[in-house]
Formats: structure tokens, sequence, C-alpha cells
């Protein structure tokens, strides 16, 4: 298919946000609601590969890749191409009322590469969110208990209750409870914050909580909108230790680590942890909306007949890009590019970090790389965070901030960036630090 392809290079013809953006912020303003939060105004014309182009002709590089969803970069050729087909055959129909190959080999890929060679099951859900409520619901039906263990510094969705299992109030959780029930909080291990190790966590499940009550326990293998905040080697596998000695589901919730982003198809892996479920969606589906929920087969068919399901669920659009998506990660060798660009990044924010004051801490996985901003005296410091997102912003790139105490700067460009891109997106990192 001929593909509107965009030179992989920045170019600031405007401010930024330029006129034209200026006027759509005013028109958006008016239709909608102030909740739905915005982190760079710009509105987006196009984009391809690394490079977003808005609509007054800047060129911004993307190392935020729609929060971890284009791994294989905006518009690949190959999934826009599977997209165009697949539209021109058949949009939808509903999978539960007649089905499509599409579907059944989403799952099958997902069955074999998530972590583990036993017997698994997917189903097909459209978002993160969705995914992780549908995991707690199988983890109940194949327990028959009712108790769910999620963690400090968890993201794991906005619907009722993905948002009883995450931690951060402000802005998620302010003023939308009651929350869930059965629903129990233990620490998160926190290196840096020297908090949450394996003995510590698994305390204060068992002070919250009587384990026979326990469905599942639901974790990041590396806390995502949390920070990036990566467990202290041996945590994620203690926890799913203790899960199988207690008869709990582990549920892996892969959705921002998944598809390759921390330098392996899951971050499960670095861990040599096979969880009994896993949670996929954002780089599964190459940019198209679609989430995956697989597990042993035992757990996943407990599940009585039509207890499961979804009108959109794994929509043959979202397969067809899902499939070709998997097939780019595959061919183009992203996973290990995860890993180079990785180094890169480590190594200029570790460079930061020795020669500025205020950048506390640099870690990360592969191309899921952050550094967290602090105060003289070690306090969180989300006002410098959010200056140096304002000034990568001005300079063409985009970066988002994370953290509990928003005060970290993350990185996760799709995985087909440029190296000189990448370069130059660091560069102005740097001079926004130094500032
Ligand atoms: N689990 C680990 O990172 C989504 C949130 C964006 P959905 N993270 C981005 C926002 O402001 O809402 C996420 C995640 C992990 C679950 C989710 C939820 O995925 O597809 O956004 O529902």
């Amino acid at each position: 298919m001929d593909q509107p392809r965009i030179e992989q290079a920045r170019k600031l013809v405007t401010e930024i946000p330029g006129p034209r953006s200026r006027d759509l912020w005013e028109r958006r303003t008016r239709a909608i609601p102030a909740g739905v939060g915005t982190t760079l105004p710009i509105f987006v014309e196009r984009a391809y590969g690394g490079i977003v182009e808005d609509v007054d002709g800047n060129r911004l590089i993307d190392l935020g890749a729609g929060i971890a969803v284009v791994n294989v970069g905006h518009a690949h050729p190959a999934v826009a191409a599977a997209i165009a087909e697949q539209a021109a055959k058949f949009v939808h129909t509903c999978f539960q009322v007649t089905p499509y190959d599409g579907y059944v080999e989403v799952c099958e890929q997902l069955n074999e590469r998530t972590p583990g060679t036993h017997e698994k099951r997917s189903f097909l859900v459209n978002s993160g969110a969705e995914g992780v409520e549908n995991a707690v619901k199988i983890a109940r039906a194949a327990t028959g208990r009712p108790a769910i263990i999620a963690f400090d510094q968890a993201f794991h969705g906005r619907t009722l209750l993905a948002l009883s299992l995450t931690a951060k109030v402000v802005p998620y959780k302010r003023s939308f409870g009651p929350y869930a029930p059965e629903v129990y909080r233990a620490p998160y291990s926190y290196p840096y914050r020297g908090a949450g190790g394996l003995a510590e966590s698994i305390a204060w499940i068992e002070a919250s909580v009587d384990a026979s009550q326990v469905a599942c326990v639901v974790v990041e293998p590396i806390a995502g909108e949390g920070g990036f905040v990566v467990p202290e080697p041996g945590w994620f596998a203690g926890i799913a230790q203790w899960c199988r000695a207690n008869g709990v589901v582990f549920v892996a919730d892969e959705v921002q680590t998944g598809f390759g982003r921390t330098g392996a198809w899951f971050a499960s892996e670095h861990e040599d942890v096979v969880p009994d479920v896993v949670v996929t969606a954002k780089g599964l589906g190459g940019g198209m909306p679609i989430a995956g929920v697989t597990g042993r087969s035992e757990i996943m068919d407990a599940v009585h007949v039509g207890g499961l399901g979804s009108t959109f669920g794994g929509n043959p659009v979202s397969c067809a890009a899902a499939l070709a998506a998997i097939d780019v990660i595959e061919k183009e060798e992203l996973v290990d590019r995860a890993l180079h660009l990785g180094e890169r990044m480590l190594a200029r924010l570790t460079a930061l970090q020795r020669e500025t004051t205020g950048v506390g801490d640099v870690r990360g996985r592969g191309a899921m790389v952050a550094m967290e901003l602090v105060h003289d005296d070690g306090t969180p410091d989300a006002e410098r965070a959010k200056q140096i997102c304002a000034s990568c912003h001005e300079q063409g790139v985009i970066v988002l901030t994370a953290g509990t105490m928003g005060n970290v700067v993350r990185l996760l460009p799709p995985l087909v960036l440029d190296e000189a891109l990448l370069d130059q997106g660091l560069d102005a990192l740097d001079a926004a630090v130094r500032g």
C-alpha cells in the first residue's frame, strides 16, 4: 500500500503549540470536559516511525510511543496495510455472534509467546483496564475466593474495579469512590526508596487478609505509571512463589511492559516467572485498541459458558493489526532493539545523574527508562519533572512524566526509533535537566 512516510527528522516551524493547535485547543475546551488531561497540546496531523507531525507542520521526536503502544512505530506500513485489507473485508461481527479466524490466531500467538509452555487459553477485550477486570473475574471463578491483592505504585486502569486496584489518588481516584471491596494493598518493592522488601511485602499481605480468602495478586513486573520502578531482584518471583504456596492466582499486568518494551517479549521473563495469568494490551495492537487475557487452561476454563465477552473485544481490524505488529516485532528484531535503545538512554541519564543535581535515581529495563527528580533532602520534586518535560516539549521532543509522586520523567520510545533521533531527543533532555 502507498504510505505517506514522513522523513525521520525533527522540524520546528512555529512555537509549540503553534497557532492552529491553539485554535483547536479553544474548540477542545468547549467540547470536552477538563477532566480529560493533556500532556502536550499539539494536535496531530499524521505520524510515522518515531516522528509525530502536528497541524502547524512541526515534527516532534516521540519518546512516549502513545504510552508504550506503538512499539513498532507510528503507522508501520505492515500494520497499516493489514488494517486496510481487513477493513475492506469486514469490520465487525462480534466474535460471540459469528467468529472469525483473526481472533483465534491472535489468541494462539498470545498462548505461544507469553511465558511458560503449559496449556493456555486467551480471550480478547478492548483495553488494559478491561483485561485486568476480566483477569480478576476469572481468578475468582477459578478459586471461589473474593480477595485481591494490589500494590503501592500500581496502575491497572480507570474502570471501577481496575481503579480500585490502582494506587494513586490524584488524579486517578479523587472523588470517584466508593471503590470495589475486597481489595488489599501491600508495599511494592522500591529499591531507591528502600521500601517493600520481599519479606515486608508478604508480611503486609498476610497481616491484611487471610491467604485462604485471596483469589489473586495483580502485579506489574515494573510499575509503569508508578514511575518505572523496577523491583529488587527476586521480589517479583518471590511474590509468585507466595501465590503458588497459597493457591492464589498470580496475575501479571504486562499491559505496559509487554511486546518487547523491556528487552524481552514479556518483562516476567527477566525474573524467570511464569505467571498464571498475563494481561496484555497497548503494544499488542500496534496502535489499534485490543487487549488479551492469557492463562493456564484450567484457570481460564473455570468460567461458565457465556461468562466472558465483550461487543468489540478482539475486533477483526484490531486482530489484523495485532498479527501484523507481532510479525514486525519478530522480523525487525525489536526485542533486541529495545535493549540497544535502553543502553543508550541509561548511559545518558546516568551521566546526567552524575553531573547535575536533583536526579536522585535512574532506572529501567530495555526501552523503558526513567529518572526520578528529588530535592536536596531526597523528597520528590514533581515541579522539576514538570519543568523538564515542558522544556523537552518546547524543543520538539515528546516525553512523559510518571510516578505516584509525579516526580519521574520517563522515556519509552517506539522501538524502531532512529538512533540519531534518539540522541537528539536525549540532547534535548540533557539541556532541559542542565537548564
Ligand atoms: N495496566 C500497567 O499501564 C495503562 C494510562 C493512561 P488501558 N497505562 C496508561 C491513562 O491516563 O489512563 C495501563 C497500564 C497498566 C493497565 C492499564 C490500563 O490500560 O488500556 O488504559 O485501560
